[in-house]
């Protein structure tokens, strides 16, 4: 792998503060260059870790100031597979403990270009050195190209979720995707329930031989949303809500036609209306979905009787999300609940996180921070609010959110309000650093300025995770730092 070049004896402070706006200032973190990291996570022993393209996971102590070490370098998944992964998405367990580590990978066939169908897996890294390599879940669907088995999260009900990318530009075969149909699979948040999984690996192929149903009873593996055409990361935040960014389509794709009376993968029959298959079709934006069980969020799939995208066009005045090529009156799928957020075309905004410290008197606490890969190179901040909690206010170029090279994924450690930004561009992290820490009160879970009810429920709605404000003692949130709160009651007011 190439190195680049870079010039040490920094921190480089850049400063364009906003009002109400947190500063960083930006940290090189010289044992992090010269490798392409798809995902960067804090561990429950308190490491930051990054996977890197070909499949190895890299982990390093952290300074009290933020800065590294030197790498421990795992090469077990590598090993397991006998050479490079396409190792994209990496999330702890909430069981997992300090001393006892297990984490939840998604990685694919590695390559770009011609890359054969059925390529994804899940796989449970256990051991102190995440030795111990069990496949989970085997033959989920892979485009011939970057769409692969993305980001991993766990859900407040334990369960571990995953974004699957589309195999196809617009939901109807395209040559510049090979001419490879969507999969019953494909471009969706799939929820997986690993202990449904009585004999790993499951074998997820639902077509070409496979015989997969994830709509069957008491099914390990099944749809949790849809229409998902190519999120790289997810979230899930303390109000309760699964927030996904997904890359829009460029120009040129093709959609499906729909047939009333087509034959629908959960056995259904798809009862119309007929929608017009368009080709030649123009670029579509990049949405945030604020996604809810059984959302369809706008990518065709045939394979699930899912033909309109995005909004469809159904007056003749302009629609959200609308598709021009679409002849007046295509209503959107009947499934379809709109976007929360538009962050225009060709932005890719991928990694995203709920902000939790109180850096800057808690001005991003709470607030969504998502980098874009695309031509801004920055990151992102959306506040949710309202009744639907969808985004009611976005704010870019705020000190030192701007000026990366292609950033790809981002992580908090939330003690200490420092984030991590993978700069695959650049091919390293880097650490932001905000110059108005948070208050040294880290049971104020919420950024009152006092330890009170509203901290003891948010610790409750964090029960089990790791990673996260809240988990005051590592190991993740439990019944150890619940008595730790309620001992500092009160504490930190004024
Ligand atoms: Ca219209
Ligand atoms: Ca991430
Ligand atoms: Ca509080
Ligand atoms: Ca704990």
């Amino acid at each position: 792998m190439k190195h680049n070049v870079i010039t040490h004896a920094l921190p480089l402070v850049a400063l364009v503060g906003l009002a109400g706006a947190v500063e960083f200032e930006k940290i090189e973190l010289p044992a992090t260059q010269g490798s392409k990291y798809t995902t960067v996570t804090i561990g429950p022993d308190g490491l930051l870790y990054a996977t890197t393209l070909e499949g190895e996971i890299r982990r390093w102590a952290l300074e009290p100031d933020g800065t590294t070490g030197e790498a421990e370098v795992i090469t077990s998944l590598q090993d397991a597979h006998g050479g490079d992964r396409l190792l994209i998405g990496l999330a702890f367990d909430p069981a997992a403990e300090p001393d006892e580590l297990v984490a939840w990978v998604s990685h694919a066939t590695y390559g770009f270009d011609g890359m054969d169908d059925w390529g994804g897996t899940i796989t449970r890294l256990s051991g102190p050195g995440l030795e111990t390599v069990e496949d989970y879940v085997i033959n989920l669907p892979r485009s011939c190209r970057n769409h692969v088995t993305n980001g991993v999260a766990f859900g407040p009900d334990g369960a571990l979720y995953f974004v699957q990318g589309s195999n196809s530009a617009m939901g109807e075969p395209d040559s510049d995707w090979c001419d490879r149909p969507e999969r019953l699979l494909n471009a969706a948040v799939l929820r997986l329930d690993p202990s449904l999984i009585e004999t790993p690996p499951l074998d997820a192929q639902t077509n070409d031989g496979g015989t997969y149903d994830p709509y069957g009873p008491s099914a390990p593996l099944t749809l949790y949303a849809t229409g998902v055409r190519n999120a790289y990361d997810l979230v899930w935040h303390g109000n309760g809500n699964l927030y996904v960014p997904v890359n829009g389509s460029g120009s040129g794709g093709s959609t499906p036609a729909g047939t009333t009376g087509a034959a629908c993968g959960d056995g259904s029959t798809y009862e119309g209306p007929d929608v017009p298959g368009l080709d030649g079709v123009g670029t579509q934006a990049d949405y945030l979905f604020r996604v809810a069980p059984g959302d369809y969020n706008g990518h065709p799939n045939p394979a699930r009787c899912e033909f309109v995208m995005n909004g469809g066009n159904p007056t003749a005045g302009t629609d959200p999300a609308q598709v021009s090529e679409y002849p007046v009156g295509t209503d959107p799928d009947v499934n379809y609940h709109g976007f929360a957020f538009d962050f225009g075309d060709h932005k890719s905004p991928n990694g995203i996180i709920e902000y939790q410290s109180c850096s800057g008197d808690g001005a991003l606490h709470g607030k969504l921070v998502v980098v874009r890969y695309g031509q801004p190179d920055d990151i992102i901040v959306l506040t949710p609010g309202g009744a639907e909690q969808d985004i009611v206010d976005s704010e870019t170029g705020s000190g030192g959110l701007t000026g990366f090279s292609n950033p790809l994924d981002l992580v908090e450690d939330p003690s200490r309000g420092f984030l991590y930004i993978s700069e695959y561009g650049a091919s390293k992290i880097t650490l932001l650093r905000p110059l108005d820490p948070p208050a040294d009160c880290p049971a104020d879970l919420d950024c009152s300025g006092a330890v009170d009810i509203s901290d003891f429920l948010t610790l409750l709605g964090r029960w089990g995770q790791t990673g996260v404000r809240g988990d005051l003692d590592g190991g993740g949130v439990g019944i150890t730092d619940l008595l730790t709160l309620l001992g500092l009651w009160g504490a930190c007011t004024g």
